[in-house]
């Protein structure tokens, strides 16, 4: 598994190489020393829950995360915009999906992933406005999937009004939003970088970037602040939010800015907020320390960062992987979410990538973290097999437009030359080209994804009795009285597993692979199941009644 300074240092690395950001990187520009800084809206957000219509359970299901930016242009300017993602819902609800991430979608410094915000209330122009973010959510919703925003609580934008109202004076009322020294602390290195910035008015912290200041969130006033900012997001209707970096939210010194305890009191207060209203989900990245923040003292729910590396390490054929997937969900807390890439390069490439286009790698893995995890979020593109974009390195390696057409018009992302290059592979692996191959990797995912949305055991029921032998694994999910077991080979030659523990003298279906008629196994009078698997190969029974 990567360390965190590496994968910190790459993230702080690629920012400063945007070329968008060549600018900001060099310090930041607020108007001259004559003009006054702008003002900041702090005006407080009353809570009026309603209920969203979604089903109770809607975020047990399958969801996919969005970067908006790379998604569909629908006005011709090379971006991705809130028109054109609601004109792909039906790409989303033909795949089955229950919810969607969307990456930051207010206006930004970086004017690329978002993550340095300028405007935690209104949304980033080029993506529409802000009644096309609610005609979106309205048709969403319709579908029947949820949505869940982006919210970075640790730092905003160097360009936000209050830190140039924090920065202008020792004396101004928002100085105490963010973190200053007189004179640069000394002993700190986070990420390999003094996170100490200077600037006329002193040092501030920024831990990940200078051009990201850290909120002082020992500050009940900036705590007041977010907690308005999100009422105003969830009476809008949003389903919840995805909170980023929450290892760093408070720091005590300079060997302890990770992970302190009251990074957790400030999420339980988040999370007591968020379910103040009707079906909200959140769900936090704490890469370095993932299970301790999804418990129900801190955010509830938090991504299963670690699982990814040895899954993709397991359909390779690593043993010792593949009994760390198998054993991770008997002990991980019931509120984590699964996953196999994202946006951040620390977390892996692309999957086509990391299995150089092997399809049947690529669909084992795929079918592994839709069966075996809670809540999995796919990356958008992973459907479709999607490559790192071509010549690029790093995170905006991860984060080209999506490919839905093999039409040489820029894979039918935009009328346009778009923002960032396609996908090395959009002229070939795109929807297009997959939506009526019935061995594509498109109809795979919806395949799978379509059993795990039939069978609640799928969804929610407990994990149970994992059993590897070779490159063979297999584990059972419970719920009332619907057990299934699910079994995979990644090994290039037959597999054999011996299931104990199982009810006995019962018969289990075979629901995959499809055959007709349907194939049955029964487990011996001790509770037995023997299973042969073909190399490279996938098996989902379950108990009939
Ligand atoms: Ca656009
Ligand atoms: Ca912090």
């Amino acid at each position: 598994m990567k360390t965190q300074p590496l994968w910190r240092s790459r993230l702080a690395a690629t920012l400063c190489s945007c070329a968008s950001l060549l600018a900001a990187c060099g310090g930041g520009g607020s108007g001259g020393p004559d003009t006054p800084p702008p003002e900041v809206d702090v005006s407080s957000v009353t809570a009026q829950p309603s209920a969203s219509g979604l089903s109770e359970n809607w975020h047990d299901g399958v969801f996919m995360e969005i970067f908006v930016r790379a998604y569909q242009d629908s006005d011709g300017d090379g971006i991705g915009d809130f028109k054109g993602l609601t004109s792909r819902l039906s790409h989303l609800k033909a795949l089955g999906i229950s919810g969607i991430w969307l990456m930051p979608i207010h206006p930004s410094q970086d004017k690329d992933h978002g993550y340095a915000v300028t405007d935690y209330r209104s949304v980033a122009p080029e993506y529409g406005t802000l009644q096309d973010f609610q005609d979106f959510l309205a048709a969403a919703h319709e579908q029947g999937i949820g949505v869940i925003i982006d919210y970075v609580i640790n730092h905003s934008a160097a360009e936000h009004p209050a830190f140039l109202q924090s920065k202008s004076a020792v004396g101004n009322g928002f100085r105490d939003w963010y973190l200053w020294q007189a004179s640069q602390p000394s002993g700190w290195s986070i990420y390999g970088s003094n996170p100490w910035h200077y600037q006329a008015t002193g040092y501030y912290f920024g831990g990940f970037w200078s051009q990201m200041p850290d909120f002082n969130l020992r500050n009940s006033s900036v705590i007041d602040w977010h907690h308005n900012n999100m009422r105003q997001w969830l009476n809008l209707g949003v389903d919840g939010f995805r909170f980023d970096a929450v290892g760093n939210l408070v720091e005590n010194g300079p060997s302890s800015w990770e992970h302190q305890a009251e990074n957790h009191t400030v999420m339980q207060g988040v999370q007591t907020l968020v379910h103040t209203y009707p079906q909200r989900f959140m769900v936090c990245e704490a890469p370095s320390l993932p299970q301790r923040y999804a418990q129900s003292d801190s955010c509830g729910s938090s991504f299963a960062f670690g699982y990814q590396y040895a899954l993709t390490s397991a359909v390779k054929g690593n043993t010792t992987d593949l009994q760390k997937i198998a054993d991770y969900w008997l002990t991980a807390p019931s509120g984590m979410a699964g996953f196999a890439s994202n946006h951040d390069g620390f977390a892996g490439d692309r999957l086509a990538d990391q299995f150089n286009g092997d399809l049947t790698r690529m669909k084992l893995a795929a079918a592994t973290y839709l069966l075996q995890t809670p809540r999995p979020f796919i990356y958008y593109g992973e459907e479709i097999g999607m490559r790192g974009a071509q010549g690029l390195t790093g995170d905006p390696k991860l984060r080209t437009p999506m490919s839905w057409t093999s039409n040489s018009t820029h894979a039918g992302f935009s009328t346009v030359t778009p923002f960032r290059a396609l996908a090395a592979n959009a002229g070939t692996f795109n929807v297009a080209a997959q939506q009526d191959d019935a061995d594509s990797l498109l109809n795979f995912y919806r395949s799978i994804i379509a059993l795990r949305n039939q069978l609640p055991a799928l969804q929610n029921g407990t994990y149970k009795n994992p059993t590897t032998s070779g490159a063979a694994m297999a584990f059972q999910r419970e719920r009332d009285a619907q057990s299934v077991v699910v079994a995979f080979n990644y090994g290039t030659s037959t597999g054999h597993l011996t299931l104990t523990g199982l009810p006995a003298s019962t018969d289990f279906e075979v629901l995959w692979p499809a055959a007709s008629p349907h194939q049955t196994l029964q487990t011996t009078p001790d509770g037995t199941l023997s299973i042969d698997l073909p190399a490279q190969s996938l098996q989902l029974l379950k108990q009939q009644p």
